[in-house]
């Protein structure tokens, strides 16, 4: 998916969001999916730190800027500075950690105030028996919310291409509408400037 002879549209910018519980895996997935070796033990992260992707799928290039955020609550104010340029925000969570669970059921309701639900991406890294391991709580808060989970695993190397694949789908959709129907943005901001 990333590699392709012909490019047929201008390559278009996009944050990805990586926010989620602190160990939850947030930097090892982001590592990952640049093909990074991971670090051999867990050095929280210190804020929040950028990575660029340049990748190319279905013909268009697209330029993602990965944007992981620490899980630590002394950096929680930043969070709404990031999400407001996000393009996807992806709320991580452990399936061996309940905590997790409950954080990412709050951040989603924080998100949504930012970005729209269509755009908020579920993963559970440390996916082992994933049915088993997720608790009956998260469960029914996905099916009221109608979200579908994305299991991953980077210790077992499985789902990256499926996380991408989505990633992919959900910018590529917004791209379409901007092209589609430009006017959509410069009426929403005419409106939010009244
Ligand atoms: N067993 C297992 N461990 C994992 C997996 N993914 C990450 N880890 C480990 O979990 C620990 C925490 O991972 P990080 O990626 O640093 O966690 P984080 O979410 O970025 O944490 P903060 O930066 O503090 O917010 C590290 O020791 C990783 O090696 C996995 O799939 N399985
Ligand atoms: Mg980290």
């Amino acid at each position: 998916m990333s590699s392709s002879s012909s490019v047929t549209s201008l390559a278009t910018f996009y944050r990805i969001v990586f926010l989620g519980m602190s160990g939850v895996g947030k930097t090892s997935i982001v590592q990952w999916i640049l093909n990074l070796s991971p670090p051999n033990e867990y050095i929280p992260t210190i804020g929040v730190n950028f990575y660029n992707l340049d990748t190319v799928a279905y013909d268009n290039q697209y330029y993602l800027q990965l944007c992981d955020v620490s899980g630590n609550e002394i950096y929680s104010n930043l969070i709404s500075t990031f999400l407001k340029a996000a393009s996807v925000t992806i709320l991580v969570f452990d399936y061996q950690n309940k905590d997790s669970q409950l954080e990412i059921q709050r951040l989603y309701s924080t998100v949504s105030e930012y970005i729209s639900p269509t755009k908020i991406l579920i993963v559970g890294n440390n996916a082992k028996d994933e049915k088993k391991s997720a608790t009956k709580t998260l469960a029914s808060w996905t099916k009221t919310h109608n979200l579908v989970i994305f299991p991953v695993s980077v210790q077992e190397n499985t789902g990256k291409s499926r996380l991408i694949q989505e990633i992919i789908r959900i910018i590529s959709d917004s791209s379409t509408l901007k092209a589609l129907f430009p006017s959509i943005d410069r009426n929403s901001k005419s409106r939010s400037n009244k």
